[in-house]
């Protein structure tokens, strides 16, 4: 039977190490993943939410970035719960929504991600079954403990309803976007990902994550903000983005030019 291949890295990553770092790939082209994919990562995560990529660029960055033997993690836009279901088929090892503020919404995302009875998942892995090295009934087995619904806390509702969010049957863990969080909880004033009351949130969610069982992850606009959100326990970890790389290199390498 198969360990889950590469899709089941994830997961076993994240109980076993608990500590995940994820490149993070907005430019629809397989191949921007797919060099990040050949850094030392864990995962390749695609936004789909606030990137280019969209559903033939993401099926392809996913096999690129599987080549590396490294699994991906896509960001869906808001609210787009059946493109998750698509994603799983091309063979994301999991799945990160956006603005998830309820129970009620973060069921119906987690639906979309896991088979019954958990979910409502429809059949079709395409990818998802070579990825894993799991074929019918064994993959439909297989699948809910191997493909991660994260739900984004990032508003006050969400912040609020916390408990009630990582209680959610099919949810996995929770992934803070600390930028949208910010202008939430200044009420629209400032986006102020590293200020104190995010902060607060921060070890509030991580103590709650771990209280259910479940992983907390951020994303970090830089290395340094990854380590220190590992050792406040933020088991999953974004580092920078592929544009922010790609400038910050041009930046040193014209400093040293001149
Ligand atoms: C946020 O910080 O709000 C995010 O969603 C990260 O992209
Ligand atoms: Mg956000």
């Amino acid at each position: 039977m198969s360990d889950g291949g590469v899709i089941g890295k994830l997961t076993r990553t994240l109980a076993e190490r608990r500590d995940a770092l994820s490149a993070w790939v907005g430019v629809n082209d397989a191949a921007v993943a797919e060099a990040l994919a050949y850094e030392d990562f864990d995962a390749v995560t695609l936004d789909l939410q606030h990137g280019d990529l969209d559903f033939v660029g993401a099926s392809q960055a996913i096999l690129a970035v599987a080549l590396a033997g490294k699994p991906t993690i896509a960001r869906i836009p808001v609210g787009a719960f059946a493109l998750a279901s698509r994603l799983v088929d091309a063979g994301a090892a999991a799945i990160i929504a956006p603005m998830i503020d309820d129970a009620a919404t973060a069921r119906r995302f987690a639906e979309q991600v896991k088979f019954p009875p958990l979910g409502q998942r429809s059949w079709g892995p395409r990818a998802a079954q070579k990825l894993t090295g799991l074929e019918g009934p064994e993959y439909l087995h297989g699948a809910n403990a191997l493909t991660l619904a994260i739900a984004m806390i990032e508003t006050r509702e969400a912040l609020a309803a916390l408990d009630a969010i990582l209680a959610t049957p099919g949810i996995d863990g929770v992934f803070v976007g600390p930028n949208d969080l910010s202008i939430a909880l200044s009420r629209g004033d400032a986006i102020a990902p590293d200020g104190a009351e995010v902060e607060r949130a921060l070890v509030e969610v991580a103590a709650r994550a771990a209280a259910h069982g479940k992983f907390a992850g951020l994303f970090c606009h830089d290395g340094r903000r990854a380590k220190w959100a590992a050792e406040r326990g933020f088991a999953l970890r974004s580092v920078s983005s592929d544009l922010s790389l790609l400038r910050a290199a041009a930046r040193a390498e014209l400093a040293a030019a001149r």
